[in-house]
């Protein structure tokens, strides 16, 4: 066989191997957010919506099936002491690499405040906008409005909130090619609650959510390995066209 022959069958396999990967779960390199609360060392920054925090394993085997709990210290919301109003708060995050995504799996908030007595589920994000980029300096390009549900009570006692499954939103042909993600919140769930049952207004624009996670299949870069293997083969078939000058 000759030497052309094993590069181009290479370079096949290569293609093969590249064509053949699977959806997988993404979890975002970073979480930022424009407020997050870390009074008195609290760690409820955009962190939380990434680290896995809250998450019981033992209720499903796959990350994305997982319930979360409801402890405080494993979610992200904004700075309940100085809340900035809701329709201004912006999560980022961004992913290794680039991505052709197909859903976010998002868990909203659910809240135990109050040193675990106080069902605070309504600071959930309701309505938001989702944006993409393609990569780190490219403006976002949104891919419309997406809602979420409220999460919810303990049927038994709806003062207390419960561990809650991810909600799946399909993202569509427009994050074929993805690195950043923002969500731009529009709203919580404040309306549905007597604003008279909170302490001060300002309580009302506090948002937050427990985690993030993204599906999709991993778009390779030019990679060491596919450069030598063509430059390979351009070498093979110039040595073939040389042998056939001499012949
Ligand atoms: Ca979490």
């Amino acid at each position: 066989m000759s030497i052309s022959k094993v590069l181009l069958g290479c370079f096949l396999v290569l293609v093969f191997a590249v064509t053949q990967v699977q959806a997988d779960v993404v979890t975002p390199n970073s979480a930022t957010a424009t407020s997050e609360f870390t009074a008195f060392g609290a760690p409820n920054t955009a962190e939380r919506l990434i680290d896995g925090s809250g998450l019981d394993p033992n209720s499903a085997p796959g990350v994305l099936d997982q319930d979360h709990g409801p402890d405080e210290p494993t979610i992200w919301f904004t700075d309940v002491f100085a809340p900035p109003a809701t329709d201004t708060v912006d999560v980022e995050f961004v992913l290794h690499g680039r991505w052709d995504l197909s859903a976010a799996h998002i868990w909203n908030l659910n809240w135990l405040a109050g040193g675990g007595t106080v069902n605070s589920n309504w600071r959930g994000v309701k309505d938001f906008t989702l944006l993409v980029s393609p990569d780190l300096v490219t403006p976002y390009s949104s891919l419309g409005v997406f809602s979420l549900s409220k999460s919810p009570d303990d049927p038994n006692d709806p003062s207390f909130a419960v561990p809650v499954p991810a909600q799946v939103k399909a993202l569509g042909a427009g994050a074929d090619v993805v690195q950043r993600i923002k969500f731009e919140i529009i709203s919580n769930f404040s309306a549905d609650i007597d604003p008279n049952s909170v302490a001060a207004p300002e309580d009302l624009l506090v948002v937050g959510l427990s985690e993030v996670r993204f599906e999709g299949v991993d778009i390779p870069e030019p990679t060491a390995l596919a450069i030598s293997v063509l430059g390979g083969l351009s070498l093979g078939l110039l040595a073939r066209r040389r042998r056939k000058r001499l012949v």
